[in-house]
């Protein structure tokens, strides 16, 4: 059952919610009918509440969506709000609707998207995974993440060929080479609040660290929002070279640890967000003429159902013109699918530009 104290903070951080200007999915779909009827749940084994759930969006009403699964009961169990959330933020994919079986299909289909060089700096793609048999953050002991360190260690660090590199923890790390992983985007930074207050910095940096291939293009964040994450990226718009990259590697550690796949929302990933295909394909680009016209841009993206962000990730700016653009959704469609929106959505963004000059 839920404590008092519990119920008292959620009913008052749902009341300042709701009177709030937030924008977030979450105060639009924690409706009061909504709320009361969720309040006293439980998730069974981790007894996660939905305090845990709403949390950070409570904490940070400039939050986009604000919901985070603790474990994966949670998904079930507070599906009366995770199901809204899920069909607005992926466009669509209801509740009555099953994420297709994994298809990663050929990256060799997408040509570059720059060959020239105009318009995008890189080109990446992550994927995220989660362990089965561990929850989310939010109820992993200081135990358990060490635990979960050292099965992802052992598995990337028996990684061969181009994948071959070495996996740094973050507790001990030089300052210096921790500053410069963050600033050449490799790693993840510290300290962001939206999840903090989600219960995903307990520990830290226990536990969490980065993997690196010695080319520099492929590399893995350990128990940083998700436990695993996946990253492939270089310079340039070789899509498909990067997609393949990620796609081995993904194989390449499936083999050694079992992923946690729901038959309905496809891998599990901590933020609702990321469920589905957990893929986010993008590029930092410059769209000099485009930026010109934020209503067009905004326009643009919503049809090509691309997200915009700052250089250095979400909630970031975006220095000397450099936009993250990727694609949104990424539930509902395959893998290649996903990319194949993404490619297509980027191409018309550079059409678009070429058109506006
Ligand atoms: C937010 O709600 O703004 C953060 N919790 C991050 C949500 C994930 N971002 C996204 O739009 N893909």
């Amino acid at each position: 059952s839920v404590d008092k104290e519990v119920m008292e903070q959620m009913e008052e951080g749902f009341k300042k919610l709701a009177e709030s200007k937030s924008k977030s999915l979450l105060k639009k779909h924690l409706t009061k009918e909504i709320f009361e009827k969720l309040k006293a749940k439980t998730t069974p084994s981790f007894n996660s509440t939905l305090l845990h759930c709403i949390s950070s969006g409570m904490c940070n009403h400039d939050s986009g969506v604000g919901l985070y699964a603790p474990d994966p009961e949670a998904y079930k169990v507070f599906a009366d709000l995770f199901d809204p959330v899920i069909e607005e933020y992926h466009k669509s994919f209801k509740k009555t609707d099953k994420q297709p079986a994994t298809a990663f299909g050929k990256g060799a289909d997408f040509e570059n998207l720059d060959p020239d060089g105009h318009f995008i700096v890189s080109t990446r793609v992550r994927c995220g995974r989660a362990v089965k048999g561990y929850p989310f953050n939010p109820c992993l002991t200081e135990a358990d993440y060490l635990e979960l360190e050292s099965k992802i260690c052992g598995a990337v660090s028996s990684l061969t060929g181009e994948y071959k590199g070495k996996y740094m923890p973050l507790t001990g790390m030089d300052k210096c080479l921790q500053e410069q992983l963050i600033e050449d985007h490799y790693l993840f930074k510290e300290g962001d609040r939206f999840l903090a207050s989600a219960g995903a910095s307990r520990f830290w940096p226990t536990g969490r660290g980065i993997f690196l291939n010695s080319a520099k293009n492929f590399l893995v964040w350990c128990n940083e929002e998700d436990h695993i994450r996946i990253i492939s990226m270089e310079k340039g718009g070789d899509l498909g070279k990067v997609y393949d990259r990620m796609v081995g590697g993904v194989e390449a550690l499936g083999k050694q640890l079992q992923f946690n796949r729901d038959e309905r929302l496809g891998f599990l990933t901590f933020c609702p967000t990321n469920l589905g295909t957990s893929i986010r394909a993008s590029v930092h680009i410059k769209l000099p003429n485009l930026m010109c016209d934020p209503d067009e841009m905004k326009k643009l993206a919503d049809k090509y159902r691309l997200q915009i962000r700052g250089t250095s990730g979400e909630h970031s700016e975006a220095k000397g013109g450099v936009h993250d653009i990727s694609n949104q959704r990424r539930m509902g469609l395959t893998e290649y699918e996903i990319i194949k929106e993404m490619h297509d959505g980027i191409k018309g963004l550079i059409e678009a530009e070429c058109k506006a000059r």
